[in-house]
């Protein structure tokens, strides 16, 4: 085996569905994965219609005036800057003149000075559907590979070389499928296979997965890892807790490692930094370490410890299914108070605890110094102080109840129940199951006292 240096390819993509990135926050982006040890930035986006549905049209002028600029910031960042098509809604692979467009985009990008280029089949149909390339070839695989060996052929003639990174169609799976292993077989080790590990989510990435990858398909994988992003189906999700679960050794099995982020290009941050970390040194990295400096750092130490209290409660993902450890912790020892305690002692601390979340979510709203992070962040910000809401109301109810003012208890659980529609019409995934649980509870307490 030819020696490797560990995780060659170190990037971001901005590969999610939805509002693409502004300008400006493509150039911050690319200034901060400078800094953070990554090497590459990946142009994706899925809602720009001339890398997709309009893939062989030029991109009007105003915005290749943009890219030109993106370029030179990414060469001046050390970045390798990836110019991605995804031509495959339409294309007839049997279609030379098609093939001519094709090459001749990236030909244009070349000669702007993109070095890198990516060919996205992703998320398209999996078989072929236009009858020239029915006629033409056996499969969709023999399709794919007949474009990226034909474009890599005549990129291999322009003055300087260029690197071809390819996102099969079938990205997710163990390299086994009979597409992958036939594109594997039929493209060269030098052109980069992009694959998502065993689902397009994968909550964990393994050394055994990587070695069999590479045993069927002839290529490291070029991880595409979906995270954070928060798109589609994920889109009530907000992904600002640590990486896991990728094993140590990935670095000498992969030909890299690409995250894609969030439409939130500030949050994404807190996930990307333990990223960073995790690909400089994976046998060290420690996610909660690793979260706390992330948080620090984009957050700003003054507002570090509110943005971690409120953090807490929206970690769960794919990743992840712990979601509100420490609100769970309290409820806890709010039952152990209630059933054996001091009932008047775990109400108070109740209503503190609850007061607390109220002044956090107010503090993210209003006081945090990142403006643009707390803009990212409102509507799960906004769940947050509902959820507090909520609490408080509880909390007066259950006063109520335990000093018998009735009347006054049957107007908090008005109160509550009013707070409690409220907030579930609320879509943002915050503190998961925990408030629900903890108000049926209570719930259960007031039918059995009535
Ligand atoms: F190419 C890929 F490796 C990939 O992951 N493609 C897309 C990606 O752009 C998107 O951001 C990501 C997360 O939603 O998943 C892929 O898109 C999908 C995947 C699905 F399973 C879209 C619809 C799906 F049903």
């Amino acid at each position: 085996m030819t020696s490797h240096e560990r995780f060659p390819i170190r990037g971001v993509i901005e590969g999610f569905y939805g509002k693409p990135w502004t300008h400006e926050e493509r150039l911050d982006m690319i200034d901060f994965l400078g800094k953070h040890h990554f090497n590459a930035y990946f142009y994706a986006p899925k809602d720009d219609p001339f890398l997709r549905e309009r893939w062989q049209e030029h991109h009007p002028s105003a915005a290749l005036a943009q890219t030109d600029r993106l370029i030179r910031a990414a060469h001046k960042a050390k970045l390798s800057f990836y110019y991605c098509l995804s031509p495959g809604l339409n294309m007839e692979y049997a279609n030379l003149a098609h093939l001519d467009i094709l090459l001749n985009k990236y030909r244009f990008m070349y000669d702007r000075g993109v070095r890198h280029f990516a060919l996205q089949f992703d998320d398209i149909p999996l078989a072929l559907l236009h009858a020239a390339d029915i006629r033409k070839f056996d499969t969709l695989a023999d399709a794919h590979a007949a474009t990226a060996l034909r474009l890599y052929d005549q990129m291999a003639s322009w003055p300087e070389p260029v690197r071809l990174v390819l996102c099969p169609t079938q990205y997710a799976g163990m390299g086994n499928e009979p597409y992958m292993m036939r594109l594997g077989r039929l493209l060269p080790e030098e052109i980069d296979l992009f694959w998502t590990g065993r689902f397009v989510c994968s909550p964990f990435l393994t050394e055994g997965d990587a070695v069999r990858f590479r045993e069927y398909t002839g290529h490291r994988p070029l991880y595409w890892d979906n995270y954070p992003v928060n798109d589609l189906a994920m889109a009530n999700e907000l992904h600002i807790g640590p990486l896991r679960n990728r094993d140590a050794g990935l670095g000498m099995l992969s030909a890299g490692y690409v995250a894609n982020a969030m439409e939130q290009v500030e949050s994404s941050k807190i996930p990307l930094i333990t990223i960073a970390d995790y690909l400089r040194d994976p046998e060290g990295y420690d996610p909660l370490q690793s979260w706390k400096r992330a948080v620090e750092e984009v957050a700003g130490a003054d507002d570090a410890e509110a943005f971690l209290r409120f953090a807490d409660n929206v970690q769960s993902s794919f990743l992840n299914e712990t979601e509100s450890p420490v609100l769970m912790e309290h409820f806890m020892q709010f039952r152990f108070h209630f059933l054996y305690g001091n009932r008047e002692q775990g109400t108070r601390e109740l209503g503190l605890l609850f007061s607390a979340m109220e002044e956090t979510a107010i503090h993210l709203l209003t006081r945090m110094r990142n403006r643009k992070l707390s803009a990212e962040i409102r509507p799960w910000v906004e769940k947050y102080r509902h959820w507090a809401k909520v609490g408080q109301t509880a909390t007066v109810l259950i006063e109520a109840g335990l000093s018998g003012r009735m009347p006054q208890a049957a107007f908090h659980l008005l109160r509550l129940k009013r707070w409690l529609k409220r907030t579930e019409k609320l879509p943002q995934k915050v503190c998961g199951q925990v408030m629900p649980i903890f108000i049926e509870a209570l719930m259960q307490e007031v039918k059995k006292a009535t």
